[in-house]
């Protein structure tokens, strides 16, 4: 089901990763938009170092996924990942766009579609993330739909993230999954959680309580030939929740911002969220390393259940 690399494809893998691919070891997939158009430097670095370490402590190997120089990197070495996390010219690259960066040569950063894509055709089935897009609040105008979603119905990646923000409208994005046939699975809780809350208001589709079951289900709809993969919804630990009505103020004005500067397509997302860090004052940003590290730790067992 996973298409192979062709060989004319300008692909690199980092040392670890070939290695881990010749023993057949459990990998886990990250994205790298959420380095460059995600967070704040230097967060964003902390952030992308600390989720690699706690994947290889779960015995996994870590593979970041970016565009450099025409190159897709399945695998960033340190030095490329703090290069990255400070590039101010990176390209945001989906499924529309992710071939035009290896063929016009330039340097681009994975979103959640682009990254399933490449670590698919890697072979890397598990994928960890902070928040996916969705379906943005007034899509019934704008048609703002994330390219993400429809990547979950047709590519076999198991994304595991803290939910959707509420600067998305989380029913219809919930509602698109469904009815592109996407299994929607929180971990161990059975409300579907907004990102920064452990609670969106709506129950999750489906709850699993365990990597392995994660991985079974994902085994099983294989068996059936369904294709596509899986959202897993992992709560962020309580500790670092930040309540729902007090991020929906800033959430209202932030949205607010984006029509007034009349910002659309994707640059939607990365200006939602750089202003809403700056109107947290880093708060939020705490709480989104936390989330990260968190779904790190549970794709790598995911992986490793798989492995
Ligand atoms: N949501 C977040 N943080 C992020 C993103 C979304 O909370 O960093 C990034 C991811 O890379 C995601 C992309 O795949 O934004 C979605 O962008 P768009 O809505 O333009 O499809
Ligand atoms: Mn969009």
């Amino acid at each position: 089901m996973t298409k192979p690399i062709s060989p004319d494809l300008p692909v690199r893998y980092s040392q670890e990763v070939a290695d881990a691919m010749a023993r057949n070891a459990p990998i886990v997939a990250l994205e790298s938009t959420i380095i460059t158009h995600g967070m704040p430097f230097p967060g964003n670095l902390e952030m992308a170092r600390s989720v690699e370490t706690i994947i290889r402590n779960e015995g996994a190997i870590p593979a970041t996924i970016a565009v450099i120089d025409g190159v897709l990197h399945i695998g960033l070495e340190d030095a490329a990942l703090e290069w990255l996390a400070q590039v101010p010219s990176a390209l945001k690259l989906s499924r529309a766009d992710l071939a035009f960066a290896l063929s016009e040569r330039r340097t681009g950063a994975t979103t959640v579609a682009a990254t399933m894509i490449a670590a698919s055709r890697a072979g890397i089935h598990v994928f960890a993330t902070g928040g996916i897009g969705g379906v943005h609040r007034g899509a019934e105008l704008s048609f703002d739909i994330s390219a993400d979603l429809e990547e979950l119905a047709k590519t076999p990646v198991i994304v595991v993230c803290a939910g959707a923000k509420a600067i998305l409208d989380i029913p219809k994005t919930l509602e698109v999954l469904e009815t592109r046939g996407v299994p929607v699975v929180t971990f161990d809780n059975p409300a579907f959680p907004a990102f920064w809350s452990r609670d969106s208001g709506l129950r999750s589709p489906l709850t699993l309580n365990s990597p392995a079951a994660i991985a079974n289900f994902q085994t099983m709809r294989q068996n059936l030939g369904i294709d596509g993969g899986m959202l897993i919804a992992n709560p962020v630990p309580e500790a670092f929740e930040i309540p729902r009505a007090e991020m929906e103020i800033y959430i209202q004005r932030a949205i607010d911002n984006a029509e007034r500067d009349e910002i659309t397509g994707k640059a939607v997302t990365p200006y939602l969220l750089d202003t809403l860090f700056r109107l947290t004052d880093g708060r939020s940003l705490e709480t989104n390393i936390a989330l990260v590290q968190n779904n790190a730790r549970l794709a790598a067992e995911i992986a490793v259940a798989m492995a």
